[in-house]
């Protein structure tokens, strides 16, 4: 929750989710108040439905209505966002710019990264207990508990969680790795224009499971936590400029 008393915007999330962190660090980097809701996956349909949200989160209940899904979180968020700390610029062809790069990383590179996360981790009950129970109310911990199994098989079946597509996600990462690291490689300080953008948000949030960020929002494992398979690979996305990248827009603009 941010530092004010009484917020008046309601945010459901599930708590290790990197699109729920999207909207998170939005509503952090402009300093609005809300209440952060975190739910365990399936429960969370409830308090998304129950809202009038969709299925899916991120969900922010404001009262100038309830937004479920990120980009339109953002968007709403840049209408309250003084004018220098706009995510969207106010040019038309920059402003295309970061929209189609924040397509791009939502279509492409979160799913892939999701994949890629899970194939690793949803094997590890306690593991998994502790990344979806963080923040969550104790009595749906325990239901979390016990029905663990049923999610474990629906998240394996919904998302594809195989070798075969956890394979087909990392190729994707690399490639959107590559793609970012050669717009980088013109000396730019952001991905579009001289400012930071929904682009610049979007690519560290959606990116974080492979470059596994400090200044992540909400709890992680150690590193030396992970299987080492995970390790060697986040290691190496490190160190491309586009990994490179993605921390530093942690370090330097996540927490300010
Ligand atoms: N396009 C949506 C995607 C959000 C999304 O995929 N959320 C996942 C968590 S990372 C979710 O809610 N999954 C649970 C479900 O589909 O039931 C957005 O940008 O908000």
């Amino acid at each position: 929750m941010s530092a004010e008393t009484n917020p008046s915007s309601r945010l459901i999330t599930i708590s290790i989710s990197h699109f729920c962190e999207k909207a998170r660090w939005a509503l952090d980097r402009l300093a609005i108040p809300y209440i952060e809701e975190r739910h365990v996956p399936l429960i969370h349909r409830l308090a998304t439905s129950q809202s009038g949200g969709s299925t899916t989160v991120p969900v922010l209940v404001t009262e100038a209505g309830v937004f479920g899904d990120s980009t339109d979180i953002l968007n709403y968020l840049d209408t309250l966002a003084p004018a220098t700390q706009k995510l969207y610029p106010a040019d038309a062809q920059l402003r295309g710019e970061v929209e189609k790069l924040e397509d791009l990383f939502d279509t492409q590179l979160g799913p892939s990264t999701r994949v890629w996360f899970y194939f690793y981790m949803l094997d590890n009950r306690e593991m998994m207990l502790k990344l979806f129970g963080a923040g969550v109310e104790l009595v749906e911990q325990e239901l979390f508990a016990i029905v663990f199994p049923c999610v474990q098989a629906a998240m394996r079946r919904g998302m594809n969680i195989t070798a075969e597509f956890a394979t087909a996600a990392q190729d994707t990462i690399k490639s959107i790795f590559e793609t970012v690291s050669g717009m980088l490689a013109d000396g730019r300080t952001y991905l579009v224009g001289d400012s930071f953008s929904a682009a610049d948000l979007t690519f560290a949030c959606l990116a974080a499971p492979v470059v596994w960020a400090s200044e992540y929002g909400a709890w992680l494992p150690e590193f030396s936590e992970i299987p080492g398979e995970m390790q060697a690979v986040i290691e190496a996305l490190r160190e491309t400029p586009a990994g490179k990248y993605a921390l530093r827009l942690f370090r330097e603009e996540r927490r300010q």
